[in-house]
């Protein structure tokens, strides 16, 4: 965890600084609005050398391209920029999410789970840390989720693909569930997003089509923190079919309102 933490700040102090020095998408990859900059590929350059001198047998995947084998049990998943396009555009919320996994099929979609992670958002100088069993941090404070237990009273979070034709499906679940709820927030990192279900700031999200590096981190704060995470339905395993978090009671709301 204490590796993921330095890591992590560093590499949102550095980002934050090129941030300053004006920022171009480099490439694009599933979409025209799906981009990628040069401070995404840097970030995970960086994260990739730390990762190789503290822990030098572990495996590394990362949202960039990064597919480093390994010979431990572990596999580092980070996401070097989690909110690339709030970063383009230098709104407030980008996140480096840093998740040491292990295997485990009964856990989430990808069949790992998080045992030590971190997620720092530079933006707010908010440093979220977790390790399985030992509770969830926010600059050294602990956390715990919302208390919230009405539906109709939580504030969800959720996001959006970047395809027209996913966009369009999310819109129409996003259509059923914004009736039924306090309000909706749309952030822009699902790492974040699950860090502020932590925090209590959201008492839920929901999203659908999120990668392993967007969760992994996140989830594992948001579990150490009182979190549930579920899938669609009821035997499905979170992931990228679908992601629901939350205090138990909404995540089940959300799960039961969502399958419908
Ligand atoms: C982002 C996710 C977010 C989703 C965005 C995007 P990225 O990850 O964290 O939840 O709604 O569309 O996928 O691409 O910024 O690393």
């Amino acid at each position: 965890m204490e590796i993921a933490a330095d890591i992590a700040e560093e590499v949102g102090t550095e980002i934050m600084r090129l941030r300053t020095e004006g920022v171009d998408v480099a490439a694009t990859k599933s979409s025209l609005t799906d981009v990628v900059t040069e401070s995404d590929r840097l970030a995970e350059n960086l994260i990739f050398e730390r990762l190789r001198a503290s822990r030098p047998n572990d495996a590394i995947l990362g949202e960039e391209g990064t597919r480093y084998p390994g010979t431990t049990e572990i596999t580092w998943v980070i996401d070097p920029i989690d909110g690339t396009v709030n970063y383009l555009y230098d709104l407030v919320a980008y996140c480096v999410s840093i998740a040491a996994c292990v295997n485990d099929e009964t856990a989430y979609s990808d069949g790992k789970r998080a045992v030590a992670a971190a997620v720092f958002n530079p933006k707010t100088n908010e440093l979220f840390k977790a390790s399985t069993g030992n509770g969830a941090f926010l600059n050294g404070d602990p956390l715990s989720v919302s208390k919230e237990t009405v539906l109709a009273k939580a504030l969800i979070g959720t996001g959006f693909g970047y395809t027209a034709e996913r966009r369009l499906e999310q819109h129409r679940i996003l259509g059923k569930v914004i009736a039924r709820v306090r309000d909706i927030r749309r952030i822009g990192t699902a790492a974040y997003d699950l860090c502020l279900v932590a925090s209590g700031r959201l008492d839920g999200y929901f999203e659908k089509g999120i990668k392993p590096w967007d969760w992994a981190a996140g989830a594992l704060i948001a579990t150490e923190a009182g979190a549930l995470t579920l899938g669609q339905k009821e035997d499905d395993p979170a992931g990228e079919d679908f992601f629901i978090a939350g205090p138990p009671i909404i995540a089940h709301e959300l799960q039961a309102l969502l399958a419908q």
